[in-house]
């Protein structure tokens, strides 16, 4: 996190922008865009210190639902703007958010290297196992019999499993929490804005239109039984043996975070124009 000036103390609503969300009735995403709001509060940084980047997804629609900074940007791309505008701007605590299909399927490869590079970014992924947004084709995270219209029989594919390759590509912080428990997804979300690094929150979010049965994840999510470890080897075994319904930190790694306090950070645009002057 950056050594911002901690003002007065804001309520979540400080972090909420005017503009009424245009999610289906019940999505999961309304949850956690108060689950965001409420981390932000906790942390406690002024809005204007905070830029919220997003691709493109019904998820990829939250930063206009905030008070901070935010650029909605190309499907996939999230995490290539992000990881300019931190290192650029250092001052500011970046939270980087979007859906399955964004992130794993045509951003899957920004996403590796951003866990390798390990920038202290906080990137929120809205997983509902569908694309929501383009009317319900599969993503790397559909289960492989999920039969519907668009994939008659199910993709017959293995999943990609994310927390384990975040933590396989270097990321220092991977969690998972869950839309239904706000106030749980608020202090995994805080925790890992604090945390140096590059930390990875995948948030199981229901799509109610396009994945109506995902309303029974309530049913099946509980806590992690074990706290976070610092060790990957023992994470990864966890993760992958655990019924993809655990949730909390499952670990939290000591790796030194991309140095982005090297450059001047905050340059007029004089000043950057006179350096790409031709
Ligand atoms: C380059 C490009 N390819 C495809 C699309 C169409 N598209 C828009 S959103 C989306 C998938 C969104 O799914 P996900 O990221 O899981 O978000 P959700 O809508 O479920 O929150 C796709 C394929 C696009 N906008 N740009
Ligand atoms: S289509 Fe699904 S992900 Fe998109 S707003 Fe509706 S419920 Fe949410």
């Amino acid at each position: 996190m950056n050594d911002v000036a901690v003002c007065a103390p804001r309520t979540a609503q400080a972090y909420k922008s005017s503009y009424k969300p245009i999610w289906c009735p019940g999505c999961g995403d309304y949850s956690v865009l108060s689950s965001v709001t409420k981390a932000l509060a906790m942390v406690g940084m002024p809005p204007e210190d905070v830029a919220v980047v997003s691709g493109i997804g019904c998820s990829s629609r939250i930063p206009a639902y905030t008070s901070c900074y935010g650029f909605h940007g190309v499907h996939g791309r999230s995490l290539a703007a992000a990881t300019g505008l931190k290192v650029a701007r250092p001052d500011l605590t970046v939270l980087v958010a979007g859906g399955d299909g964004d992130g794993y399927s045509i951003g899957g490869n920004h996403f590796l290297h951003a866990c390798r590079r390990n920038v202290d970014l906080t990137y929120i992924v809205m997983d509902n196992h569908v694309y929501g947004m383009t009317k319900g084709q599969p993503s790397p995270t559909t289960e492989p019999d999920w039969d519907s219209k668009l994939s008659p029989g199910g993709t017959g594919l293995r999943v990609f499993h994310p927390l384990v390759i975040a933590l396989a590509a270097g990321a220092n912080f991977v969690a998972r929490a869950f839309s239904g428990d706000p106030n749980g997804t608020a202090e995994i979300l805080a925790q890992a804005i604090r945390h140096p690094g590059f930390s990875f929150v995948e948030i199981l979010s229901p799509c109610v239109t396009f994945r109506p049965e995902q309303r029974e994840w309530k049913h099946q999510v509980h806590p992690a039984p074990v706290a976070a470890t610092d060790d990957p080897a023992r994470a990864a075994r966890r993760i992958m043996t655990d019924d993809g319904f655990n949730i909390g930190v499952l670990y939290a790694g000591d790796r030194t975070p991309y140095p982005t306090t090297t450059g001047n950070s905050k340059r007029s645009p004089a000043d950057l124009e006179a350096e790409f002057a031709i």
